[in-house]
């Protein structure tokens, strides 16, 4: 008898969970380095972070293959139309929401990036959150134009 309704019960809670719907996990996707045309600019990183179950903030992207990385905030003079980046200490990824670091908005720059991600065509990159999870990040390296690194190209 104890059992029967122990039985009914899981199978009770069972149903009550299935019906939450998957959990959102935290994680990058879409990331793209573009090489700045002129080697002693910084580059651009951007990507798309998704929130996971809970808020979260990114506090830092790092790579061995650059000098110095920072991500950075775009905003618009309203009076004169002048565009200037200011650095972020972090950034609040909302649980199962979608953060777009874009062309134009939040991005981060990189600073002295390496013959390694160059020639590959691709680079390590790596996201640390506030609750200390880290998400290692494998991006395409571009030019401008899109197309394969510079260094690639000789190399074929
Ligand atoms: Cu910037």
């Amino acid at each position: 008898m104890d059992r029967r309704v122990f039985t009914l019960g899981t199978a009770a809670m069972a149903l009550l969970l299935g019906s939450c719907g998957p959990t959102p996990q935290l994680k990058v996707k879409e990331a793209v380095l573009t090489l700045s045309p002129v080697d002693s600019n910084p580059s651009s990183y951007h990507f798309n972070v998704y929130g996971g179950p809970q808020d979260v903030y990114l506090l830092r992207v790092s790579t061995p293959s650059a000098i110095r990385t920072e991500m950075h905030d775009v905003s618009v003079d309203p009076k004169t139309g002048a565009v200037s980046m200011s650095p972020m200490q972090r950034v609040l990824i909302p649980s199962g929401k979608k953060v777009e670091f874009k062309r134009g908005g939040k991005h981060v720059m990189m600073w002295g990036v390496n013959l390694i991600p160059r020639r590959l065509g691709e680079i390590e990159t790596e996201f640390l959150f506030s609750n200390n999870e880290r998400i290692l990040v494998k991006a395409r390296v571009q030019e401008m134009d899109g197309t394969d690194p510079d260094e690639k190209k000789a190399l074929n």
